[in-house]
């Protein structure tokens, strides 16, 4: 934390000389530009959305939380989601209320922080500790604190105002990573292998993306090559059936790899969309799982060299900056491609989305909020950095 300290210490100090005329003009100029940017970021926003929702109504198709199948000749012209406005205010709430832990461990904070006093230098250092508690992770912490310090050091600041600025910024850090998963349908199927620690929801996570693409009609197959216990396939198999999908399996300790193999070769002669391949995750057993995992892909290629088009890590937001560990080790063993955060509901830790996007920059394409289908939903940086702060959208 020394470092910390001196870095901000330097910078309020700074402030404190009164930054020579010259800097603070080209502050001012380099904040324009940036407002200017962001204009205009907007305007080319809205006008895709237009042309989105044009495409819409000539060519109708269905929805899905993650974005719609890709179609290679015509990407740019393909209507992406636009959630319903009710579905939306619901899964908000919901989010919300999944959320209540982290957001009152932070807001109580702020407000504690923050009564009737000038920003100063103690009431600057509680934030930043306030913040690293919540997992936003060291350097966000800084950025944050440093930024409030700098437009609004020595003046009176409410918690309610503190809490605003904390979610403008977090959405800002957030947004980079914020993107939805968007299947290419010109692959068929589309390979999506689901990694992650014992009990981080890779299962449940496969049963909801399972349901969610079968209720737009796409053709699911779901392999389970987890197959050291016999649970993990029969819990596997009642999402199956739950999301009307073909569902392969073998005998309790077959080769993962094999079965994953049989199972992409069924799904091109069933000419399926998606195949989701369940894994078992064992980090307890490292080398084991770096082979079984390597030999997967290994395997898979031979039927598709693009496979798997997707490889998703889950991670359980309860363990806080354990996840950032995890994120490392599987980094090693597969090219992860993105994140799913789920158990956002039972932590207090949703800062820890701010340390991934800090230290990994991967894709959240998801996060979960609950254990049933609808509670996982595509990752939106605003409603999130909202929540968060237990603000209304
Ligand atoms: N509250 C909550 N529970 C969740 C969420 N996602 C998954 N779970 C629960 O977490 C538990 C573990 O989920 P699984 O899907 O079995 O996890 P897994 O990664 O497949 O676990 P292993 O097969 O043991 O490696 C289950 O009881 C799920 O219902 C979530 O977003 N919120
Ligand atoms: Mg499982």
């Amino acid at each position: 934390m020394g470092w910390l300290t001196r870095i901000k210490d330097s910078l309020l100090s700074k402030i404190r000389k009164k930054i020579p005329k010259k800097d603070l003009e080209s502050v001012e100029k380099k904040r324009e530009e940036k407002k200017i940017l962001k204009e205009k970021k907007q305007i080319v926003k809205k006008e895709e959305n237009e042309v989105k929702k044009e495409n819409l109504v000539t060519k109708p198709e269905k929805k899905t939380f993650f974005g719609l199948f890709k179609k290679k000749q015509k990407v740019e012209k393909l209507p992406t989601v636009e959630k319903d406005p009710t579905e939306k205010k619901n899964w908000f709430q919901k989010l919300k209320t999944g959320l209540f832990k982290s957001s009152e461990k932070i807001t109580e904070g702020v407000k504690k922080i923050f009564v009737n006093k000038k920003l100063d230098i103690e009431t600057l250092n509680n934030l930043e500790e306030l913040l690293i508690m919540a997992d936003l992770g060291p350097a966000t912490a800084e950025k944050l604190t440093a930024e409030l310090a700098n437009e609004k050091f020595d003046k009176n600041i409410k918690p309610d105002e503190v809490k605003a600025f904390l979610a403008k910024k977090i959405e800002e850090s957030l947004e980079e990573v914020a993107i939805p998963l968007i299947l290419d349908n010109s692959y068929k199927p589309v390979v999506v292998l689901i990694v992650g620690v014992n009990g981080t929801g890779k299962t449940t996570t496969i049963g909801k993306l399972a349901k969610q693409y079968s209720n737009e009609g796409k053709k699911i197959m779901i392999a389970a090559c987890d197959t050291f216990r016999a649970a993990a396939v029969e819990q596997l198999q009642i999402w199956a059936e739950r999301s009307n999908a073909e569902f392969i399996k073998g005998n309790e300790g077959c080769d993962a790899a094999g079965l994953a193999y049989e199972a992409l070769e069924k799904a091109k002669e069933k000419k399926i969309d998606v195949l989701f391949i369940d894994t078992a995750g064992r980090v307890q057993n490292r080398t084991e799982l770096m082979e079984e995992l390597a030999k997967i892909i290994r395997v898979i290629r031979k039927l598709d060299s693009n496979s798997p088009h997707h490889c998703l890590l889950t991670l359980d937001a309860t363990t806080g900056q354990n996840a950032l560990s995890q994120v490392e080790i599987f980094k090693e063993m597969a090219e992860i491609s993105g994140l799913i955060v789920t158990k956002l509901d039972g932590s207090a830790k949703g800062g820890i989305l701010l340390s991934l996007a800090e230290k990994f920059h991967l894709p959240v394409h998801a996060i979960g909020v609950g254990e049933k289908i609808e509670d996982l939903q595509s990752f939106e940086a605003q409603e999130f950095a909202n929540s968060l702060m237990g603000l209304e959208k």
